[in-house]
């Protein structure tokens, strides 16, 4: 079975923070799970290389267009890279294949006569790129996520009328209630439906915005960013007006699912879905939303206000897997998180502690006494039996889900942590040191060991899509060299596998 899973496509007006770090690594962490699943998952990223803002970074730092745009695009494709993202295809809106289908889905919308030009007046958001209502600033008037007044611009432009559409959505939101995933985001979107939707501006004239798609019925305004960037999830999958065309397209779009912030819902809830149904296509399978994090002064780190944490600064502390580890761990299922370098340091340290000394202590001491072979498992006690079936019981449900889903991959993240602990304090009451002394227990001593040894490889094993090469190099410490699969199965682990003692897999850090 295929899946299609998508990440925003992000400005590049600036360098890539933690949180396009974040939604990024959430869809390789999914693609892998699903992928252990037996899935056929493609993943895309990209970046968003039109509109005004891009166009003012681009002209203050005096760099020709390509040139600049290449450079920004590459500092997210090099982080991704860096972060081991598995994705399929990189987005660049400014490709040739991207802007192709913008000017198809444009014409097709234009010739079923659905957009119509009028001159218009309101307050813009640059940060947004959006027009806003009053409703929609604070009480200073200002954009709550760029903190600046928004300006007040009249222009004539080319409208995609939407509250004819708004009745279908409400229904279809309500029919659908794992359409939007967590549920209160659903109700979020119901609450903007409630009152008439206004036409949606999709043109910008090149007097003020050039960087940008054409419109093909009008060689002087240039496509409005948005209705430009989220055609990216049918571009780079070859979306073609000649429906004869669609056959990857089909199979792919009925199963997408699109991971995405809050700051971003109503575009990617309201604006494309009735932008795809004038385009004869169904809504994606699912979007998934999350919250924000946060940076100092508790508002949502953004490259505009500068609060942001820089992925390699973090990276270069910790490495890439324990980044990736965290960021899913810690990200709340119910509102915003706070991410400071302290607080990564401290998840670090959590994963060192319970994982990394385990996988250490257990090595170093069959080393010494078992010449580092795994011990036999004919001698396990109930009490043994049950702690390695609890932990393989536990990742078997977890892994036997239809779908991944934010509140999955979060609780695998926490189980993974929970069964290490529960290893721990196995390994702790046991004494096997005290056992190993002892020739009389030297059964037990096997039996302590190898339970601890075969939790260890179904925890490693289930690690994989947070942190593939340590969970590999635990597994190869195991003398294990398949790649881990779905399934828990549990006292797997090969007596006399020759076990390997290597370098700590969380070296230390101040
Ligand atoms: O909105 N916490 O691009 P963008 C969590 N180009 N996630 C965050 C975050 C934070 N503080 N800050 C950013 C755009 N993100 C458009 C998208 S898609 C057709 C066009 C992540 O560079 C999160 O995924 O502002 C958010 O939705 C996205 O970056 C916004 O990136």
């Amino acid at each position: 079975m295929k899946k299609y899973i998508t990440t925003p496509i992000y400005y590049i007006n600036g360098s890539p923070h933690i949180g396009h770090a974040y939604t990024t690594i959430l869809g390789d962490v999914m693609k892998k799970y699903e992928t252990m699943r037996g899935l056929n998952v493609h993943y895309t990223t990209g970046t968003d290389e039109h509109g005004q803002k891009n166009q003012t970074s681009c002209q203050e730092s005096g760099m020709e267009l390509a040139d600049f745009l290449k450079m920004r695009s590459d500092n997210f494709r090099n982080l991704f890279d860096k972060m081991d993202i598995d994705y399929d295809y990189f987005v660049r809106t400014s490709s040739p294949e991207h802007k192709a289908v913008v000017t198809d889905a444009l014409n097709y919308i234009y010739n079923k006569g659905l957009i119509k030009k009028k001159s218009y007046e309101g307050l813009y958001c640059v940060g947004c790129e959006q027009f806003k209502k009053p409703s929609d600033l604070d009480e200073r008037g200002f954009c709550p996520d760029h903190q600046k007044a928004p300006v007040l611009i009249t222009e004539e432009n080319y409208f995609f009328p939407l509250e004819e559409h708004r009745q279908w959505l409400i229904d279809y939101i309500k029919s659908n209630p794992d359409w939007i995933q967590p549920k209160r985001f659903a109700k979020e979107v119901l609450g903007m439906l409630s009152e008439p939707l206004e036409d949606l501006c999709i043109s910008r004239p090149k007097n003020r915005v050039w960087l940008g798609v054409e419109l093909p019925f009008d060689k002087d305004f240039v496509t409005y960013i948005w209705f430009d960037a989220l055609i990216n999830y049918i571009s780079s999958i070859g979306w073609s007006s000649d429906v004869s065309k669609n056959q990857k397209f089909n199979e792919l779009w009925s199963e997408c699912t699109h991971l995405l912030a809050k700051d971003i819902l109503k575009t990617h809830a309201v604006y494309w879905p009735i932008m795809l149904k004038c385009l004869g296509i169904n809504p994606p399978k699912h979007l998934i939303v999350h919250d924000y994090w946060i940076g100092e002064g508790s508002i949502k780190m953004s490259k505009s206000l500068g609060n942001v944490v820089d992925p390699y600064e973090v990276m270069d502390i910790m490495g890439v897997e324990p980044l990736r580890f965290y960021l899913c761990n810690a990200m709340s299922l119910n509102g915003d998180s706070q991410i400071s370098i302290d607080l990564l340091k401290q998840g670090y340290k959590q994963l060192a502690n319970n994982i990394g000394n385990l996988q250490m202590r257990v090595l170093k001491m069959i080393a010494k006494n078992l010449n580092g072979l795994v011990p036999s498992k004919d001698n396990l006690t109930t009490k043994d039996k049950k702690l390695v079936e609890t932990i393989s019981n536990n990742f078997n449900r977890l892994y036997n889900h239809n779908e991944s889903s934010l509140e999955l991959i979060s609780e695998l993240s926490s189980e993974i942590l929970k069964a290490g602990d529960m290893v721990n304090a196995y390994f702790a009451s046991n004494e096997p040191w005290v056992l190993a002394k002892d020739e009389t227990k030297f059964e037990r001593y096997q039996a302590v060991i190898y339970t601890t040894l075969d939790a260890l490889r179904i925890i490693a094993s289930a690690m994989y899509p947070f942190m593939p090469t340590i969970s590999t190099k635990i597994l190869s410490s195991l003398g294990i060299n398949e790649k881990p699969t779905s399934k828990f199965a549990p006292f797997e682990l090969t007596p006399n596998n020759q076990t390997i003692v290597g370098d700590p897999l969380f070296p230390f850090i101040g």
